[in-house]
């Protein structure tokens, strides 16, 4: 199963060349916890059924096989109330097991849990922002939460039909504009989750990736500390200057928001493991390649390239946003899942 999935988002991406472990039987949070609940006793009926259903008939067509010497038909049988009841009792039972145990997941996994820290989550053509109104904080792209504590996303999306979906994690959930849908969950297992748009929403549907970034609740809590108190470092006047000539108008770079969310949230951007909604790694080189020409690494993007920036500039501006990050925090070391 995990194999499989891993084969599937190897043939569906392209680009999914790192190594994560993606699987929607690892219950890295309350969620999956409850769905992995249900696969044993699927998997336990599915068999038995499998067994009985062909060994009777193995045993019907052995035992009743023709013999040397008979002619005609054999004898016709016609009806058994009390083995028709039988088979319809028993069936009848399992389902309504199987219904009541993933009534009782489905209830579960959708209750709001008291005192969850809320984020809302909006889906862009073709990136996703991630913003914690209790916190005032703001990161696109990849949503860092503490582990043991309670969350509720509310996803949404500002264009068309996307699809929030942590396969380690939750379950899809469709972002749709106009609408809240909400998710609740408890992430228990510390690691680097991978994320995806799982709804078509257009030429970059499947470069619509994402992190999810489950740390130590104190990592956390240092993060949201450092975060509150921060003044976005100026690593380079030069490349501060081209920032601020060039990208302002649709980057917000924590505390100066652009007149609209246009573009991604950049004021973290030097702590991110991936770059460009999590379709490359977080490397330098990534970062000027992508400034230079996003298109090329995303088709139908809504960034313009920057072709004529000068390589002094271009290297200047990565240095810059190299600066934009706070100190001491480290999540490349994660696991990946
Ligand atoms: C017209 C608006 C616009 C302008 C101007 C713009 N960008 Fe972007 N940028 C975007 C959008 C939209 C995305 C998200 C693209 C995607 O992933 O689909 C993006 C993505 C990015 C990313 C990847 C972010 C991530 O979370 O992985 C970086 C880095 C970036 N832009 C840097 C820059 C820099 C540097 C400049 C100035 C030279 C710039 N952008 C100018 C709209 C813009
Ligand atoms: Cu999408």
């Amino acid at each position: 199963m995990r194999r499989g999935v891993a084969a599937l988002s190897f043939l569906g991406l392209g680009l999914a060349q790192e190594a994560h472990r993606v699987s929607i039987t690892r219950p890295g949070g309350s969620f999956n916890q409850e769905v992995a609940f249900l696969w044993p006793w699927v998997y336990f009926f599915s068999i038995v059924i499998f067994l009985v259903v062909a060994g009777a008939l193995a045993y019907v067509t052995w035992k009743f096989r023709a013999r040397p010497g008979q002619e005609g038909e054999p004898p016709q049988v016609h009806g058994n109330d009390r083995l028709e009841v039988i088979w319809t009792l028993i069936p009848l039972l399992i389902i309504l097991v199987l219904f009541g145990l993933t009534a009782k997941a489905l209830i579960q996994v959708n209750r709001p849990i008291p005192g969850a820290m809320k984020v809302e989550v909006t889906g862009y053509q073709f990136w996703w922002d991630f913003h914690y109104p209790a916190l005032g904080l703001r990161n696109s792209n990849e949503l860092i939460l503490p582990a043991g504590v309670p969350v509720e996303l509310e996803v949404t999306s500002k264009d068309v039909i996307h699809s929030f979906w942590v396969p380690g994690l939750v379950g899809k959930r469709d972002a749709i504009p106009g609408q809240k849908t909400l998710i609740h969950f408890t992430p228990k297992e510390v690691g680097n989750y991978y994320g995806f748009c799982a709804e078509l929403c257009g030429p970059s549907h499947a470069r619509m990736l994402f992190r999810v970034l489950v740390v130590p609740k104190e990592e956390f809590d240092r993060f949201v500390e450092a975060a509150k108190a921060y003044t976005p470092p100026v690593a380079d006047a030069r490349g501060h200057e081209v920032f601020q000539q060039n990208c302002m108008a649709c980057h917000g770079v924590q505390g100066k928001m652009p007149p609209a969310v246009i573009g991604p949230e950049l004021g973290f951007v030097g702590n991110r493991v991936s770059l460009g909604a999590g379709i490359v790694d977080y490397t330098p080189e990534n970062l000027k390649a992508w400034i230079k020409d996003p298109a090329s690494m995303k088709p139908g993007v809504k960034m313009p390239g920057f072709p004529q920036l000068s390589e002094e500039d271009l290297d200047a501006l990565v240095r810059y946003l190299e600066g934009l990050k706070v100190e001491g925090l480290d999540f490349k070391a994660l696991p990946k899942f």
